[in-house]
């Protein structure tokens, strides 16, 4: 869009169910705080609204581990999330939260819009039913046996060993949650918005409009949707915290909207509030074609921010999104970051152990942030390692910008009487000018990298043209120089153009770091004795920032490294904290009588909303098992000979592997590892007297063996010399 009159950014809405990790941080948040302080340094008129997301089974399965009510578990994690994103610099013009008054009346009035139009549908289905509780079991309210992956404790929308997206008619043996009873079939009325009937438009808005300024992520999973065929989603739920059907809705009652459905509308209920408290008008925002509305998520929000969303907004008559960037995820020290699992940064506790210390503060806010965007996920997982912060803020914070930033002022003050010197053009050479010119370059270098959402580059030309500075001191070398001094005192000259032209960089390096390390580039405008508004981005680019004889402060410390005490004792924090949650888990298992499963990863889904959480397999030693029982399990080598993908499951390829004494169907959830045809003629270890099972209708009949390495790649299990078809393994 060409210039745009105003701006809308949103941040994904956090579930208020619990603490959340610094991927979150890095996936949503950061990004969108970046890219908002660069726009308000331009003066853009822009609102940056988000909020917690109070409804759906998340917070209601929440209350019940706590025992305690949703309302309780809302207020406490609400309050908790807005802290932490207060503390870590996250610049919400309003963190809103969906069970506000206004958010219900926004979410009714939106449902009802659609409902009259005539753009929902109603239909009747069977669904569980709990005789004892008497309610019909929603999404988590029912438990199964997966029929992917054979977890026993797989949840009627998803299960979390796979990571597989199900229905509950898909569970075996499903139980409810609430009386641990067998549910009976019941008919039940829902809406559904029947996202079938804009498939043509979805692929002309996404798939043509914008194919060169979405992410090639984004592009990618919304035309493996649309390639699928989309179905009609049902937008309510049979439960009772949420937000109900308006009145007037016949056969309304005990329904609430589904918590996919309301949630995107917190962003113009946040936006209303916003309004009010700012005394401004909340409607251009989302009704004038003239605003950029800026979706930032994690990719697992990338079907509701990218389809369903909008197919909402452009029914209700509303702008759709500009863009909706979003990042892959971010692993942790050699595996997937989970909180459920204890494998994970909680940003609480990163604040509680660094922001919060004596040797803590705003620093090392910025710390955090300038680590989480240099490794930032933007187009593939990426992992944070402890180590790799310590080594990050060391060698490029510390020893680079910082580095940078203090010599020039204690050059400054050791060789300038503490004032910025005079420039003299008469001697300004070729390094002097290279080093201008590289100011004056960054700007438009940096601006082009934040406006197409590559905020780690621009991150790394902000460093790049600081390490400039550092190389130009160390060929300039004025400390040098200043020995000459007494023999020839026109030498001076020399070195004010070094510490000028360093200072100026200085006060440029503060607008640029600006966006990315608020806290920082403050600091520098109090070492520079200079208004905030000096970080106004017009100033970027100019070599004439602070004035010539005005003096300066004493340098402050901007960064401080990180020691290996500190590292260590994170490594063994996160170690300690996720063996507790193994063995937690490990017990109620084993009271509820669930048995240790020995299957591997297979996916099989077209959206996995928690994937964050999915679980890493082969890092868990499993309980010791008897050779009696070890070899009971048949292993054969085969070759796959034909392999093509399953309609409708993009995790899942079909495969045809002759055994040598027959030819197996085997479903296989690698579908996202492998091209079909690049996989015919290899060799696999096949588990072949594993109990049949049906996946997406089709009878597998056996199990290939896959080893995954800690980027998640799978690879096959096969052996090292080609042997032939049938052979065992043992
Ligand atoms: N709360 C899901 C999530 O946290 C959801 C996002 C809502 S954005 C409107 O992944
Ligand atoms: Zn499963």
């Amino acid at each position: 869009m060409t210039d745009p009159k105003r701006y809308l950014i949103t941040s994904a809405l956090p579930y208020a169910n619990g603490p959340k990790h610094i991927g979150h941080l890095a996936g949503a948040y950061l990004p969108a705080d970046i890219y908002v302080r660069y726009l308000r340094a331009q003066k853009k008129d822009v609102v940056y609204v988000c909020g917690s997301d109070e409804h759906g089974a998340a917070i209601t399965i929440q209350a019940m581990k706590e025992n305690t009510t949703p309302r309780e578990i809302v207020d406490k994690y609400h309050a908790m999330l807005k802290s932490n994103m207060a503390d870590l610099g996250i610049s919400f013009d309003i963190y809103h939260r969906t069970s506000a008054p206004i958010h219900h009346e926004t979410a009714r009035e939106f449902f009802t819009m659609l409902n009259d139009n005539g753009d929902l549908e109603i239909k009747e289905t069977e669904q569980y039913f709990d005789e004892a509780s008497s309610t019909f079991l929603a999404d988590r309210y029912i438990k199964g046996t997966c029929p992917v992956c054979g977890n026993e404790n797989a949840f009627g929308d998803q299960c979390e060993k796979c990571g597989s997206t199900l229905s509950p008619e898909e569970l075996i043996n499903p139980k409810s949650t609430l009386s641990g009873n067998t549910p009976i079939k019941k008919l039940t009325q829902h809406w559904y918005l029947p996202l079938n009937r804009h498939e043509e438009f979805l692929r002309k808005w996404i798939l043509e409009e914008h194919k060169d300024d979405w992410k090639a992520n984004v592009l990618g999973q919304c035309k493996s949707w649309l390639d699928a065929g989309l179905q009609p989603r049902a937008v309510t739920r049979d439960l009772d915290w949420g937000i109900k059907l308006p009145n007037e809705v016949e056969g309304g009652e005990g329904k609430v909207l589904y918590v996919w459905f309301d949630a995107p509308i917190g962003y113009i209920s946040a936006t209303k509030q916003w309004a009010i408290d700012n005394n401004k008008d909340w409607k251009p925002y989302w009704y004038n074609d003239d605003t950029k509305l800026i979706h930032f998520i994690g990719k697992d929000n990338i079907v509701f921010h990218a389809i369903i969303f909008p197919v909402m907004l452009k029914l209700h008559g509303n702008i759709l999104p500009d863009n909706v960037p979003s990042n892959e995820f971010m692993n942790l020290e050699g595996d997937k970051m989970s909180t459920s699992r204890g494998w994970s940064i909680e940003m609480e506790d990163y604040i509680n152990d660094f922001v919060k210390k004596e040797n803590g503060g705003d620093q090392m806010v910025d710390a955090l942030r300038y680590y989480l965007y240099a490794i930032a996920p933007e187009t593939k997982d990426s992992e944070f390692t402890w180590k790799g912060f310590q080594d990050s803020v060391k060698g490029e914070l510390v020893d680079v910008f910082g580095n940078f930033v203090n010599r020039a002022f204690v050059l400054m003050h050791k060789l300038c009487k503490g004032k910025v010197p005079p420039l003299h053009p008469a001697i300004i050479d070729d390094i002097d000018k290279a080093l201008l010119s590289d100011i004056f370059n960054a700007k438009a270098s940096i601006a082009g990298l934040i406006e197409s959402y590559k905020f780690r580059d621009a991150q790394y030309e902000v460093i790049d043209l600081a390490r400039k500075g550092n190389k130009y001191m160390q060929e300039k070398q004025p400390w040098i120089v200043a020995k000459s001094l007494e023999a020839n005192p026109e030498a001076q000259q020399l070195i004010d153009n070094c510490l000028h032209i360093c200072l100026q960089l200085t006060a440029n390096l503060a607008v640029y770091i600006n966006p990315f390390l608020p806290h920082a580039a403050k600091k520098m405008c109090y070492m520079m004795k200079v208004v905030n508004k000096i970080l106004d981005w017009e100033n970027a680019g100019k070599p004439n920032l602070l004035s010539v004889g005005y003096s300066l402060r004493e340098p402050q410390l901007l960064f401080r490294k990180i020691d290996d005490t500190e590292v260590a004792e994170q490594v063994e924090k996160l170690k300690t904290k996720s063996e507790k949650i193994k063995m937690d888990t490990a017990s109620s298992n084993l009271s509820e009588g669930v048995a240790l499963n020995i299957l591997p990863v297979t996916q099989d889904t077209q959206n996995n909303t928690t994937s964050q959480n999915a679980p890493a397999e082969g890092r868990e030693v499993k309980p010791e098992i008897g050779f009696e029982d070890f070899v009971k399990i048949d292993l054969k080598v085969g070759t796959i000979v034909a392999a093509e993908k399953v309609a409708k499951a993009d995790k899942l390829l079909k495969l045809e592997v002759d055994l040598g004494f027959e030819t197996r169907t085997i479903v296989s959830g690698i579908a996202l590892h492998f091209e079909p045809a690049a996989i015919v003629g290899k060799q696999v270890t096949v588990v072949t007297n594993l109990a049949p099972r049906k996946m997406r209708g089709i009878e597998s009949n056996g199990m290939i063996l896959m080893a995954e390495d800690a980027d998640g790649k799978l690879k096959f299990v096969n052996p090292d010399e080609a042997v032939k078809n049938g052979s065992g393994v043992s």
